[in-house]
Parts: C-alpha cells; structure tokens; sequence
C-alpha cells in the first residue's frame, strides 16, 4: 500500500512538470557561406520555411512530451532518428510525418537523417534537442567539420568515400570565428559566481577535443562516457554523434580564448584563425 502511494506521488510530481510541446522542422536544401567566403551545399533542419545556416535546436524540459512534425521540402527523400532510439521513420520529398518523443532524463540528445549514415547527417541534418532540469544561463554549440567536395557528392547521388574524409571547415552552430562571437546562444557570457551550462553536440565525424582557457568545466552529462559525469576538466574530448553538458561557474573576469585543440579545427581552408574558436567573456 505504502509502495502504491509512493508511485502514485511520483506519477503526481512528474505530471505537474511535464507540458506537451508541439513544433515542427522543415528538412530544407541550400547552401551555406564558409570562413573563407565561399558556398558549401548543404541541407538543414530550420525551425520556419526559411533556411538558416544553424541548425535547428529544441529546447524542452525533463518529462515533456515532444510532439514533433518534420515536413521535407527537399526534393531527396530523407529519414528522421533520434540518436540512441531505436526508431526510424521515412519522409519522402515533399511529405511530413508526425512523431512523438518523451524524454524522461535530462541531457542532449542529437536527432538527425540516418539514411546512408553519415552521409545526410554530415551535410547538415543533424540537430539537437536539449532536454532542461535547471534555470541556468545556457550555450549550445552544434559542432561540425565540413569538406566541401563531399558535400557536393552527396547532394548530387554520388557516392563518398569515408577514408579520404580530410575536412576543411570547422564551425560551431554553422558559424566560424570570428563569427562564432556574435551567435548569443554560443557564445559564453556571464558574471562571477553564475551557474552556465554549455551544451555540446558532435555531429560531425571527427573527434573535437574542446579547451577551456582560464576556467574549468564540471561534466554533468555525456551519452558518450557517463563516468565521466562529476569530472572537472579544461579540455573535453566530444566524439562524433556524442552529446555532452558542461558546468562553468567563473571564479574571475575577462576574456578567455576556447578552441578545439586540434589545431587543424582553428583552420578554415588552412588559414589560421577561421575555424573553432570563440572567447568566454566575464564581467564582475
Ligand atoms: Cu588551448
């Protein structure tokens, strides 16, 4: 009796907290500008009928219900996963489909088009949904590697071969430095003592391994290596298709450089510095 009531409170709680969330992404191809000026063909999830260079992001809280439609105005039929779900759904050209999601844990979840993995996933159709337990000033950061050649193969039906993946351009929400700092949602911002939380999406194919100047970082959640959770670091290795949560809380003011510490990733077309890198600014 005593075990019925306690599961009945928890029900109780968790339905208190929990909303039904409705949104839709539009599967959209285009082309995005790289650090060097030039277009990369490339195919998004965006949150209205307009393209936009960052992918989509859904920002939910713990318990809720997504209820997701995912409409493609691509004329390539696509297929729609979350990471880590074991369904997979078809959306021809020109469809949607209509799905729904519960997310029962907080954390980072990346969502994406599987078909011929990676292949539609590393031209662009790869996103994240982050799933909240707190109030925090939050970042997001979608990180991405792209070459360009390849890119253009997989929108024209050609096949890629994967062994001779050396990539280019390195962006953080589709953006590279020194544009990176004008994206608000990436760019860290905040005052002594705040609690920020950074959330990290890998979905491209390379491994990132992110360096924090100044301060350091707590894990608090990795889909990839959860013993990792509790750890404090100034870098952070972010494998492709892992999601990671970082906790930063300022122990001092100014500007401090983050970059992938793979030195290649600060580059975009071997010129020094287009690529990952972006400054954490603090203020008293
Ligand atoms: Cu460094």
């Amino acid at each position: 009796m005593r075990a019925l009531l306690i599961i009945a409170v928890l029900l109780l709680t968790s339905a208190v907290h929990s909303a039904v969330v409705f949104d839709t992404l539009y599967i959209i191809e285009d082309s995005i500008e790289v650090s060097t000026g030039g277009k990369l063909p490339y195919i998004t999830f965006n949150r209205t009928t307009t393209f936009s260079q960052t992918n989509a992001r859904l920002i939910l809280n713990e318990g809720d219900q997504l209820e997701l439609l995912v409409v493609n105005l691509d004329d390539i039929d696509h297929e729609f996963e979350v990471k880590d779900q074991t369904a997979t759904y078809s959306i021809l050209a020109g469809n949607q489909l209509s799905i729904s999601y519960t997310f029962t844990s907080a954390g980072l979840f990346i969502f994406r088009d599987p078909m011929n993995f990676p292949d539609y996933s590393s031209v662009g159709l790869s996103g994240m949904i982050v799933v909240k337990n707190h109030s925090h000033s939050s970042f997001y950061w979608n990180i991405k590697e792209h070459k360009s050649g390849l890119n253009t193969d997989v929108l024209n039906g050609g096949t890629v071969d994967w062994s001779l993946y050396y990539p280019e351009f390195f962006t953080i929400n589709g953006n590279s430095h020194p544009n990176i700092n004008t994206d608000v949602s990436a760019r860290i911002t905040g005052n002594i003592g705040d609690t920020l939380i950074l959330y990290l999406a890998n979905t491209g194919q390379s491994i990132h391994p992110m360096h924090f100047h100044g301060y350091h970082v707590e894990v608090l959640f990795s889909s990839k290596s959860p013993q990792h959770v509790g750890r404090m670091k100034d870098s952070q290795g972010i494998f492709p298709s892992e999601g990671v949560v970082l906790q930063l809380v300022p122990d001092k003011v100014g500007e401090y450089p983050v970059h992938d510490h793979n030195l290649i990733s600060t580059t975009g077309a071997n010129l020094y510095p287009l690529g990952m890198f972006t400054t954490i600014l603090i203020t008293p």
